[in-house]
C-alpha cells in the first residue's frame, strides 16, 4: 500500500505486562548515532523530544503508555539497546517495558528462548525468555539509599518512607492511611502526587541528586507477599507491580534482613497482576531478578501527517 509523501511512518509493536502497556518503536525513528544508550537518550531528549510526544501523547497514545525505542546495541554481545520514555520524559530503566520488549522481539521472530543482554541508559540488563513466554529480568544493581525519611505532606501530615534505587528513584511507603484497591485510585493518586511534590519542596533527592519521581505504597495481599500502588512520573499509576519498583522493594527487604538471597517475593499490583522476584547480594547493593509475562496486542504503523495540527501530540 502506498503512503503519501506527507506522512512519516513509524512501526510500533504494542504489548502489556500485567496490564501496563509498552509501545516498542522498531522502524522509522530518526538516527540517534552509535553512542551509549545514555548518550542516545540525551540526544533524543535534546533534539527529538517532539517524537516522544507524537508517539506517547494523545491522539496516538495516552498517559499510561510507556514508549521503548529499539536501538542497535553498542556491544556485539547484546541483543538490543532500548530507551524508555513516557508522557513526562525519559526513564532510566523499565522492568515491565523490558519484559514487553522481549515478548515483542519474540513475536517478531527476532529472538528465541534463552538469555539476552539489553543495553539501557542506566546499564546493561539481562533478560531470559522462558519456554512458557515469561521473562526474567536481571536488573541493574539496586540499593536503599536512605531509611525512614519523614516529609511533611500538605493535607496529610508527616509521611515516612525509604528512598531506594531500582533503575529509577523510588520513595517506598509502608505506613499510610489508604486502601490499595481499584475503587480508590483517585485518592491513591492524589496522595502519591502530594508526597512527590513534598519531597521536591523539601529538597529530598536520590543519591545522585536525581528527582524521586516514583512513589510506591504497600499493603498486605491475600495471595501475594504484598500489593503495591506505584505512581509514575507523569501522574499515571502503574498497572503492573513495576519492575524497577519491585527491585527497589527487594533492596529494602534485603537491607532490613526481611528477605534472604534467592528467596522468592511475590509482588502484586493494584490491578492484581503479579511479578515474582528474588535477589543476589552484590557488594553493598543487590542484583534483583524480576519475572513477569507480557502479551503483544498490536502490530501497527503510526502515521505522522505533516498537515495534522496535532502531529506531535496534544502537549
Ligand atoms: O516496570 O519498571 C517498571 C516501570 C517503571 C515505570 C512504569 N513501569
Amino acid at each position: 500500500m502506498a503512503i503519501s509523501s506527507h506522512f512519516t511512518v513509524l512501526r510500533a509493536i504494542d504489548s502489556h505486562t500485567g496490564g501496563e502497556p509498552t509501545r516498542l518503536i522498531i522502524e522509522g525513528f530518526p538516527d540517534l548515532g552509535s553512542g551509549s544508550m545514555a548518550e542516545r537518550k540525551a540526544l533524543f531528549a535534546q533534539q527529538y523530544d517532539d517524537w516522544r510526544s507524537a508517539v506517547i501523547l494523545e491522539p496516538r497514545g495516552n498517559d499510561v503508555l510507556v514508549g521503548a525505542l529499539l536501538c542497535q546495541p553498542c556491544s556485539p554481545q547484546a541483543t538490543a539497546g532500548v530507551i524508555f520514555f513516557n508522557n513526562a520524559g525519559y526513564l532510566g530503566m523499565c522492568g515491565h517495558g523490558t519484559i514487553g520488549l522481549v515478548a515483542s522481539l519474540a513475536y517478531l521472530g527476532r529472538i528465541r528462548a534463552g538469555e539476552h543482554l539489553i543495553e539501557t541508559p542506566v546499564g546493561t540488563v539481562s533478560a531470559t525468555l522462558h519456554q512458557d513466554g515469561s521473562v526474567t529480568v536481571e536488573n541493574v544493581p539496586a540499593y536503599r539509599f536512605r531509611r525512614q525519611v519523614s516529609v511533611e505532606v500538605k493535607g496529610y501530615g508527616a509521611v515516612t518512607g525509604d528512598i531506594a534505587w531500582g533503575g529509577n528513584w523510588f520513595f517506598l511507603i509502608a505506613e499510610h492511611p489508604l486502601a490499595i484497591n481499584r475503587q480508590n485510585l483517585e485518592a491513591l493518586t492524589a496522595f502519591c502526587w502530594a508526597v512527590r511534590q513534598a519531597l521536591e519542596l523539601a529538597g529530598v533527592y536520590g543519591e545522585d541528586g536525581g528527582v524521586i519521581d516514583h512513589i510506591e505504597l504497600f499493603t498486605d495481599d491475600p495471595q501475594a507477599d504484598s500489593r503495591n500502588f506505584v505512581l509514575c512520573p507523569g501522574k499515571a499509576y502503574d498497572r503492573s507491580p513495576c519492575g524497577t519498583g519491585t527491585s527497589a522493594k527487594l533492596a529494602c527487604l534485603a537491607a532490613d534482613g526481611k528477605l534472604q538471597p534467592d528467596e522468592v517475593w511475590r509482588q502484586a499490583s493494584v490491578m492484581g497482576s503479579e511479578f515474582s522476584g528474588y535477589y543476589r547480594p552484590d557488594g553493598d547493593r543487590i542484583t534483583p531478578f524480576i519475572r513477569g509475562q507480557a502479551y503483544v496486542c498490536a502490530d501497527s504503523r503510526l502515521l505522522l501527517d505533516e498537515h495534522d495540527p496535532f502531529v506531535w501530540g496534544i502537549r
